[in-house]
């Protein structure tokens, strides 16, 4: 099993965590230039990462290889409130990653657009759902909601992409798994 992906994603950092203990390849890729976007372009068209590839099976999407996973190792599904949470995660992480390409492209997505602004009050609406579910107990178990808010909460930080200091829970929660090994395996940082 080949997972495809990068060591900056957040979408592909959930599902090396989640695989730290199933038998993986990890090929890490710069997907914005040179051989490997022509890789990704000829074999996943949405040319977005993580990718899986199962003894010649493509999978493409965070979501969709989870699932394809869960039935493959026979492991419970999730409950819908569960598939609610990651709902969040990756709305966030989504805006999140549009603002930063944007960035990369010289837009000043701190400007009160309209675009820029539906973003930001999304993530914010969302982050704070999120640090109530946390504060609720829905996060207690290191399970694959969990890990997802975890490498949203760390990327964020990471990439400066949202002021965090309001959201006290997430911020526990990421501390709380930051020096597991698993975590540290993975930081983008290094
Ligand atoms: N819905 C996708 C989102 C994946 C995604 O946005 N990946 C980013 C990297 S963090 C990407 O490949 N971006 C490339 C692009 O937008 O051109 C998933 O869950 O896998």
């Amino acid at each position: 099993m080949k997972l495809y992906g990068s060591t900056t994603s957040p979408f592909v950092r959930r599902l090396r965590i989640w695989l730290a203990n199933v038998e993986h390849e990890f090929i890490n890729m710069e997907i914005f230039e040179g051989e490997d976007r022509e890789l990704l372009a000829r074999r996943n068209p949405t040319m977005k990462i993580p990718m899986l590839d199962d003894d010649g099976q493509t999978i493409f999407d965070s979501r969709v290889i989870f699932r394809y996973l869960t039935e493959k190792l026979d492991y419970p599904r999730l409950s819908w409130a569960q598939e609610n949470q990651l709902t969040l995660i990756d709305a966030v992480n989504d805006s999140l990653v549009q603002m930063l390409l944007l960035q990369r492209s010289d837009f000043d997505t701190k400007d009160d657009r309209m675009y820029f602004k539906l973003q930001r009050e999304r993530a914010d609406n969302a982050l704070q759902h999120l640090d109530d579910l946390v504060e609720q107990g829905h996060f207690s178990d290191w399970n694959y909601p969990t890990i997802c808010l975890f490498c949203l909460i760390d990327w964020i930080e990471f990439r400066n992409m949202h002021d965090l200091a309001s959201f006290r829970h997430l911020l526990a929660m990421r501390n709380e798994h930051a020096q597991r090994i698993e975590a540290t395996a993975t930081d983008p940082r290094h």
